[in-house]
């Protein structure tokens, strides 16, 4: 295991940024309480926290998938965001022979119809790619761009879902090394509800699927202009 906890970065940005922030989870207590989890194939999963790292498993099963889902708005199972307008970050590690670990935005309830856009970093095709899933086994590909992606790399992951707007981008290093350029955009108001933030794992093939997720935040956009962020990212 390469991943170590480093809960300072999100601290720091907790304290600066303040009303930025509208959902945050860096697992250090030790649990994973308020997330919903969720597999196709729920008899096989394993979810635990580990070294302030969220781990999601899936194992023995072909096409398998592993979630778990959250949000600012607890009146509602699963969690959900309390406004349909915000950008995800999170840090992503997968674990071989993974095909597919992915970042969840508006996410539709409930879990089984799989609705949602997922930004997916695909290991077995070297690529970030936009899904938009209508359904189980029901997807399309809405944005793609090749990246070269390594397991038990640390990635920091960025969504941002803005009205029908929606890009990624994903890096390595601190936090604060977040490229400027998106690597990927589309534009699709297919789903425009709040739904659920989340990650998870899949693969097409018969594999065992395992990832590990940390830092978690959802920012409201109103607080990311340029100016904003520029001076939050400056400050640590
Ligand atoms: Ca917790
Ligand atoms: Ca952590």
């Amino acid at each position: 295991m390469k991943i170590r906890e480093v809960p300072l970065v999100l601290a720091m940005l907790v304290a600066i940024a303040g009303a930025a922030q509208l959902f945050e989870d860096s697992f250090d207590d030790g649990n994973a309480d308020g997330w919903t989890e969720y597999s196709n194939y729920p008899d096989s999963t394993d979810y635990y926290v580990e070294a302030g790292w969220y781990h999601l498993l899936v194992s023995g099963c072909g096409n398998a998938n592993v979630f778990s889902f959250n949000g600012d708005n607890e009146g509602t199972t699963p969690h959900q965001m309390s406004i349909p307008d915000y950008t995800v970050f999170c840090q992503v590690v997968g674990f071989s022979p993974t095909d597919h670990v992915g970042v969840v935005g508006r996410m539709f309830t409930p879990l089984a119809d799989e609705k949602a856009y997922v930004l997916w970093m695909r290991y077995n095709a070297q690529s970030l790619e936009l899904w938009r899933h209508d359904g189980p086994a029901s997807f399309s590909a809405i944005a793609t761009c090749a990246l070269p992606l390594s397991y038990e790399q640390v990635y920091w992951v960025r969504f941002d879902l803005w009205g029908g707007l929606l890009r990624g981008k994903v890096w390595q290093g601190s936090f604060r090394d977040e490229p400027e350029e998106y690597l990927l955009s589309a534009y699709d108001t297919t789903y425009p509800d709040p739904g659920s933030v989340g990650f998870g794992a899949h693969s097409f093939d018969y594999a065992t699927n395992y990832a590990a997720f940390d830092s978690v935040m959802v920012c409201d956009p109103l607080s990311l202009d340029a100016g904003t962020w520029g001076a939050i990212k400056s400050s640590f």
